[in-house]
C-alpha cells in the first residue's frame, strides 16, 4: 500500500488548498494579499500545515519558494473554471511525471460523481492513479457528487457514495464536504474503508462556528481537513491555523 506519511503528521492532515484561482476565479475569492501565491506559501510555511495543494502552474512558477518552505507539495493534476456551464467535467491538466519533477509528495485530482461525464473522469483518473502508485506517490481525490442527476450534494447517501467511490477507485485520501452531521461523517468515513477521509473547508465562515465544526470533524472518523478560504481569507491566518491544528491534533 502506498504510504500517506509524507503529507500527514502522526496520521493527521491539515492540507492548505489553493486551487480556487482556477476553480472560482480571482474576482470571487481573492483580495490584494491572497491573490499572490507567495502570500499563501508563506502561510503554509509559518503555520506548518502538513501539505500545500496547488495546480501545476503555481507549483512550477513558485517552485523555489515551495521547496524552501519545506512544506510537502500536492500537485493538482486536473481542474476547470467556473465559466464552464455544462455537466461538470474536469480533465487532466498535468501528469504524474511533471508532479514528480516538481518535487510533489502526492498528487491531487477532482472527480464529480453523478455527472454525465463521470466515466471519462474515471478513465482519466485510473491512469493517473496507476502511474502515481507505480512511483509510490499517494493520491488525494476530491470527490464531489455533482450534476443534473444529483439532487443533494451533501446528503449522507451521496457523501458516503463519494467516499466509497474514492476507495474503489484507489484513492489514498478522499476529500469530501461536511454536511454538519457528525453521525453522517462517521458513516462516510466507514464507507471509505482503508482510504482516509479529509473534509473541505468551504466558504469563509465565522471563526467560532468553524472551529466548532473542526472539533466535530476530528472526532468523527476523518483524519483532518483540506482548507482554503477559511485560512487564507482570514485576517490573521497563522494564529487561526494554530487553533485549527490544535483541534485536529495535527
Ligand atoms: P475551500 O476550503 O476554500 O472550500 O477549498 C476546498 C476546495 O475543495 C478547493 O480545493 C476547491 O477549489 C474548491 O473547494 C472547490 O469548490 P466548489 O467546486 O465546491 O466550488
Amino acid at each position: 500500500m502506498v504510504s500517506i506519511k509524507n503529507i500527514t503528521r502522526k496520521g493527521k492532515a491539515l492540507i492548505l488548498a489553493y486551487d480556487q484561482g482556477m476553480e472560482h476565479g480571482p474576482e470571487q475569492d481573492f483580495d490584494e494579499n491572497n491573490v499572490d501565491p507567495k502570500y499563501v506559501i508563506d502561510i503554509a510555511k509559518e503555520s506548518k500545515v502538513t501539505a500545500l495543494a496547488v495546480g501545476k502552474g503555481i507549483a512550477e512558477k513558485y517552485n523555489k519558494e515551495i521547496r524552501k518552505s519545506k512544506i510537502p507539495l500536492i500537485v493538482k493534476l486536473n481542474g476547470k473554471t467556473s465559466l464552464y456551464n455544462g455537466e461538470p467535467v474536469s480533465r487532466p491538466t498535468g501528469t504524474v511525471e511533471e508532479a514528480l519533477k516538481l518535487g510533489a509528495k502526492a498528487v491531487g485530482y477532482t472527480i464529480y460523481i453523478g455527472s454525465q461525464h463521470e466515466s471519462e473522469m474515471f478513465r482519466d483518473f485510473s491512469r493517473i492513479q496507476k502511474k502515481a502508485h507505480e512511483n509510490r506517490l499517494p493520491v488525494v481525490l476530491w470527490v464531489y457528487p455533482r450534476g443534473k442527476s444529483v439532487k443533494n450534494e451533501k446528503s449522507r447517501k451521496n457523501l458516503s457514495y463519494a467516499s466509497r467511490a474514492g476507495l474503489e477507485l484507489g484513492a489514498d485520501i478522499v476529500k469530501v464536504k461536511y454536511n454538519g452531521k457528525s453521525k453522517d461523517l462517521e458513516w462516510i468515513s466507514k464507507a471509505a474503508g482503508k482510504t482516509k477521509v479529509v473534509i473541505a473547508g468551504g466558504t469563509k465562515s465565522k471563526e467560532k462556528e468553524f472551529l466548532k465544526q473542526v472539533k466535530e470533524i476530528s472526532s468523527s472518523g476523518a483524519i483532518g481537513m483540506a482548507i482554503g478560504r477559511n485560512i487564507w481569507q482570514h485576517k490573521k491566518p497563522i494564529e487561526f491555523t494554530k487553533k485549527v491544528k490544535k483541534s485536529l491534533k495535527v
